[in-house]
């Protein structure tokens, strides 16, 4: 284990000022250190004066990752108290109450099992796992131990994203026929990049599936419904991968899928993922078409949604709108700055986590505007109907 550091936090301090005073501390214990322990560390220091007041300040007690140099470095960085180097020992700190999983997908159950026995709030990176068995394991040791439970689809807590689920749930769209989105990166294409845990089955579970197509999917039960049927195909083409020490190891997960969704309420939907999407950064975008109108969104311009109405003027106002959603009276907008000032990726998280610490605080429900363990759970079932389908040549239902 890290040598334990008392790395001076500034919350503790900055809980004894202002109309934050009340707000009680929920102490977070973070399994990694990478990207997403960036994005999560970074919505912790921010919630306790954006989402102001409060409704807890995240007290930043350990992080836990497997290079000892690298944790204490990011300790150091962060503000966290103590550094480990197993999670085990984290996870015996009391003074923890919220266990945050931001490490690879085969070091998601275990851990989070672990933290949710012990009488932690689970909060887990997506996909929730790497098989759907696994992340029912986990959805049951969650409702065994009676903790809050949250998978990490930030994109849900995108304002434009919120404002489009006010208007399917408002109704005026009628009925919904087409779910059409993509999730395009291209950071997979390099055939000299050195492999990483994203393109081993073993550790990941799947490759563009579970790492892009889980959003898009999440977005379709989200938005539209429950699919109950899959037709899928999925395709490696670069099938080994330097493994930084001059040789090569396979990369046997899928780089690009298409797949089709048959959904519950008559709704048609498609969702493609890749990572050789040469020239797409991070361009998950989706359609929705329905009875009144359609909807459109693209992460890439995740301040603005296109609205179309067909009850719009034909001669005058009658096209796709582009709303930008930064009045003050849009999803979360309250907390941040006049109409016309932007904000980013980084801020889903923050709109995430304040939801989540309500949801522990105030023993509110994490769904249906989060994703809790059953979300995850079934967004598994599908993503596995989608690989079994891919692999049998044929349609997939869906069952629970
Ligand atoms: C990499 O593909 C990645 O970081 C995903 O893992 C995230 O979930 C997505 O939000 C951005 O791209």
């Amino acid at each position: 284990m890290a040598e334990e550091k008392q790395v001076s936090s500034t919350f503790t301090s900055m809980a004894t000022e202002g109309a934050d005073a009340d707000a009680p501390e929920l102490g977070i214990g973070m399994l990694g250190y990478a990207f997403m322990g960036k994005a999560h560390t970074n919505a912790f220091k921010k919630i306790p004066y954006m989402m102001y007041p409060p409704v807890a300040i995240p007290r930043l007690v350990g992080i836990a990752g497997r290079n000892e140099a690298a944790v204490n470095a990011a300790a150091q960085r962060y503000g966290y108290e103590n550094a480990y180097t197993d999670w085990r020992d984290m996870i015996a700190n009391d003074d923890i109450q919220v266990f945050d999983n931001g490490g690879p997908n085969d070091a998601h159950a275990e851990p989070c099992n672990a933290a949710a026995a012990a009488g932690m709030h689970v909060f887990c990176e997506k996909p929730l796992a790497r098989t759907a068995e696994e992340a029912k394991s986990m959805l049951d040791a969650v409702e065994a131990a009676g903790v809050k439970h949250m998978v990490a689809f930030n994109y849900r807590f995108v304002p434009a994203i919120q404002q489009a689920k006010k208007i399917v749930d408002s109704g005026k769209l009628g009925q919904i026929y087409h779910w059409r989105a993509v999730y395009l990166q291209e950071w997979g294409m390099d055939r000299e990049m050195e492999s990483t845990w994203r393109f081993q089955k073993d550790i990941c579970g799947s490759g563009a599936l579970g790492d892009l197509g889980a959003h898009i999917i999440d977005l379709a039960r989200f938005l539209v419904g429950e699919p109950k049927a899959v037709s899928g195909l999925a395709q490696t083409w670069i099938t080994e991968r330097p493994d930084g020490s001059g040789g090569m190891i396979k990369s046997d997960v899928d780089d690009g899928f298409v797949a089709l969704l048959d959904f519950e309420n008559g709704a048609l939907g498609t969702v493609e993922a890749t990572r050789f999407g040469r020239g797409r950064k991070n361009f998950n975008s989706f359609e929705i078409n329905a009875e009144n109108g359609s909807i459109h969104f693209n992460l890439e311009r995740l301040n603005e949604l296109n609205v179309f109405w067909k009850h719009d003027s034909p001669d005058t106002t009658q096209g796709f709108h582009n709303v930008l959603v930064t009045e003050a009276h849009h999803p979360y907008w309250e907390n941040w700055w006049p109409h016309g000032h932007i904000i980013g990726w980084e801020h889903s998280f923050v709109h995430e986590f304040h939801h989540f610490f309500d949801a522990i605080v105030n023993d509110n429900d994490v769904a249906p505007y989060g994703a809790d363990f059953v979300d995850g759970y079934r967004n598994a079932m599908i993503c596995d109907a989608i690989m079994e389908s891919a692999n049998a040549g044929r349609h997939v239902d869906i069952r629970y």
